[in-house]
C-alpha cells in the first residue's frame, strides 16, 4: 500500500489530500485544509491577502505559507491516524504567478534548516522582501507596458510566452520590484514562484520552476522550455542568475528534506515539482481530453481546458500554459468570482442558502436587467478602476442582484473563452462554489453544455496527489497513462450532472449579446445599451 501526497497552497487556504493506491484500488484517504484568515489570524490577512490602501496592490507573507506548510504536516503526522511510513511521493500546487524573494543565504539555510526550530522562524532570515506580490494584483501597468515596447508589441509577446502582459504575471511585478526597490532587488538572490519556494521548503535547497507555472510569468519561451534572453532583459538586469532552472511538470527533484524527517518521522518521500493550482486542476478533474473544459469557482473564477498545441487567442484575454501532461493548456481568468458572489450576498444579508433561494425563485435572463459585477479591479476584460455597473437592474432588489450576479460571471466565461470553446460538450465545475447547483444550473444554460461536478472540490490538491503517483512510477521506470492516472478518481461525482434547459438557453443567446454590448458601453467603446436591457 502506498501514499501519495498533493498539497494545494491557494489564495485562502492550504490544502491537503491523501491518496491511497493499493494495486488497481485508488482512493482518497485523507483531506485537510488550513484557512489563512481563521488558523493563522496573527498575519491580519483578508481572504490570504493584506491590506492596502491602494486597491490595485495585493501582497501576501510568504512565511505565512512556510507556517501553514508546518502546521500541516504536524496535523498529518499526528491527527491523521495514516500510517505514513507509506508515503512514497508529495507534490503541490500553488496560486500563480505570486513571487518569493529569497536573499543570498537561503540557499545555505536551506539546506540545513534545524529541526529544533519552527519553519518559519527560519524562512524569515532568507527573504529579501518581506511580502510577495500575489495573482490578485494589479498595480504594474507601466511595467508590462515597458516591456511589451521591448519585446516587440502584445502578440510578440504572447507567441514568445504564452501570454501577452498581465499585471499579475511575475515579470512586470519583478520588473516593479527592481525600479521601486533598487537595493532590494540587488540583495535577492532568488526569486521564486508561490509553488517552487513551497517545494524548495520540503526538499531543502533551491527547487526549479516546472513549465506550467514558468509559462505564467511572461519570462519563459514556451515553446522551447527556457528562459527567454529577449523576455529576460526587457524585464530586469542580471534577471538569468536569480531564476530558478526549469524543469517537467513530472520531474522528481529530491526527497523530503531531514527537517520533516526527524521534526515529524516522515519517511524520504520523493518530491515530484510544484506547478500552478490551475495546470494541477487539469489533472485533478481529469481534463486529459479534447471537447471538454473546466470552470473552477474558487478565489477567481477560471476557464481552462487541454491543448495539444500552444494556440494563441487572437483577442489577448487568454493565457497558455504548460500542461502537466507535457502538452498545453489554455485558461481565462476572471478576478470577480467567489469574492464578488459574496460581495453580493453579504450586501443583501444573505447565507448561501438564501443566495441559492435567490436564483431558484427568480427568472433565468433576469428580465433582461444586467450587471457588470466588477468590486475589483477585473483581469478579462482588464478594468483598472472597480465599479459596478447595473443596467435595467434595481439595486435595491436583492434577488435580482444575485441573479444578476451569477448570470454576469457565467455570461463573461462564456463570451471571453468562446474562441477555446469549438465544440465543447461538457464542462468540470470545481472549486468552492461548484458545490451550488443553482450556480452550476446557470452555468449549464449560459454554456449550453452539460456540467459535472467535481466530487473533490479541492481538484488542485487531488491533481498534485495524482501527479506525485505519476511522478514515482516514472520515476521508478514504470509507464503510466495519464487516461490510467485519473481514471475512478478525477471523475466526475456520479449523479452530478446538470443539463441545459433549452428555453434558457435560447434566452441566453440573446443576452449574452446584451451583456456584450454593455460590457462594451462600461469600457467606453460602445453606444449606451439601456434600450436592450430590462430598464429599456
Ligand atoms: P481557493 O482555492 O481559490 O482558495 P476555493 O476553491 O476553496 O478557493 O473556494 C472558496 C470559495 O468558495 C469561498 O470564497 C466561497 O465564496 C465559495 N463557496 C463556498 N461554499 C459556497 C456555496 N455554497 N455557494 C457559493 N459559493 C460557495
Ligand atoms: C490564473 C490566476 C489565478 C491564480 C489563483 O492565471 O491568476 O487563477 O492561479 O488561483
Amino acid at each position: 500500500m502506498s501514499l501519495y501526497l498533493g498539497l494545494d497552497s491557494s489564495t485562502q487556504t492550504l490544502t491537503g489530500v491523501v491518496l491511497e493506491v493499493a494495486g488497481p484500488r485508488r482512493q482518497i484517504v485523507y483531506q485537510r485544509s488550513l484557512t489563512f484568515d481563521r488558523d493563522f489570524p496573527s498575519y491580519g490577512t483578508h481572504n490570504g491577502v493584506l491590506p492596502h490602501t491602494d486597491p490595485l496592490v495585493a501582497t501576501s507573507p510568504p512565511i505565512l505559507w512556510a507556517e501553514a506548510l508546518d502546521r500541516f504536516m504536524h496535523i498529518l503526522a499526528t491527527e491523521s491516524g495514516l500510517d505514513l511510513k507509506g508515503l512514497r511521493a508529495i507534490s503541490g500546487a500553488a496560486q500563480q504567478h505570486g513571487s518569493v524573494y529569497l536573499n543570498a543565504a537561503a540557499g545555505a539555510r536551506l539546506g540545513n534548516l534545524d529541526v529544533g526550530r519552527p519553519l518559519v522562524d527560519q524562512v524569515r532570515d532568507m527573504l529579501s522582501r518581506a511580502d510577495a506580490p500575489v495573482w490578485m494584483d494589479s498595480s504594474t501597468t507601466d511595467e508590462c507596458a515597458e516591456i511589451t515596447v521591448a519585446v516587440g508589441g502584445d502578440e510578440s509577446l504572447a507567441r514568445l510566452t504564452g501570454s501577452r502582459a498581465f499585471e499579475r504575471f511575475t515579470g512586470p511585478q519583478i520588473r516593479k520590484f527592481y525600479a521601486r526597490d533598487p537595493q532590494g532587488y540587488a540583495d535577492t538572490d532568488r526569486i521564486h514562484l508561490v509553488s517552487s519556494f513551497l517545494a524548495s521548503l520540503l526538499v531543502g535547497r533551491h527547487a526549479p520552476i516546472d513549465y506550467g507555472d514558468g509559462a505564467g510569468m511572461n519570462l519563459m519561451d514556451l515553446t522551447r522550455r527556457q528562459w527567454s534572453d529577449l523576455a529576460l532583459r526587457a524585464t530586469a538586469p542580471d534577471l538569468a542568475h536569480k531564476l530558478p532552472d526549469l524543469c517537467a511538470s513530472s520531474a522528481v527533484i529530491g526527497r523530503l528534506a531531514p527537517y520533516w524527517l526527524e521534526r515529524y518521522g516522515l519517511p524520504q518521500a520523493k518530491v515530484v515539482a510544484w506547478t500552478g493550482d490551475n495546470p494541477s486542476s487539469l489533472i485533478g478533474v481529469g481534463l486529459i481530453q479534447p471537447r471538454r473544459i473546466a470552470i473552477s469557482l474558487g478565489t477567481s473564477d477560471t476557464v481552462f481546458g487541454y491543448l495539444s498545441e500552444p494556440r494563441i487567442d487572437p483577442s489577448g484575454t487568454n493565457h497558455v500554459f504548460g500542461a502537466p501532461t507535457g502538452d498545453f493548456m489554455a485558461l481565462v481568468c476572471f478576478k470577480n468570482g467567489s469574492l464578488a458572489r459574496e460581495r453580493v450576498r453579504d450586501a443583501y444579508g444573505l447565507d448561501w442558502n438564501g443566495f441559492s433561494r435567490a436564483l431558484r425563485n427568480t427568472a433565468p435572463g433576469n428580465g433582461g436587467a444586467i450587471m457588470l459585477p466588477w468590486f475589483d479591479p477585473e483581469i478579462t476584460p482588464p478594468v483598472q478602476t472597480p465599479a459596478v455597473h447595473r443596467y435595467g437592474l434595481d439595486a435595491a432588489d436583492a434577488a435580482a442582484n444575485v441573479r444578476g450576479v451569477v448570470e454576469a460571471q457565467m455570461m463573461t466565461t462564456a463570451i471571453h473563452s468562446a474562441w477555446m470553446g469549438q465544440g465543447v460538450e461538457a464542462i468540470h465545475a470545481t472549486g468552492g462554489a461548484a458545490r451550488n447547483r443553482d450556480i452550476l444550473q446557470v452555468m449549464a444554460d449560459v454554456h449550453n453544455a452539460d456540467v459535472h461536478r467535481c466530487d473533490v472540490h479541492e481538484s488542485a490538491a487531488l491533481g498534485a496527489a495524482l501527479r506525485a503517483f505519476h511522478g514515482d512510477q516514472t520515476d521508478g521506470g514504470r509507464q503510466v497513462s495519464w487516461n490510467a492516472v485519473v481514471a475512478g478518481v478525477a471523475e466526475p461525482a456520479a449523479g452530478s450532472r446538470v443539463r441545459p434547459v433549452p428555453e434558457n438557453v435560447a434566452r441566453y443567446a440573446d443576452l449574452k449579446r446584451v451583456y456584450a454590448a454593455c460590457e462594451a458601453h462600461a469600457l467606453g467603446f460602445g453606444p449606451d445599451p439601456t434600450p436592450l436591457t430590462g430598464g429599456g
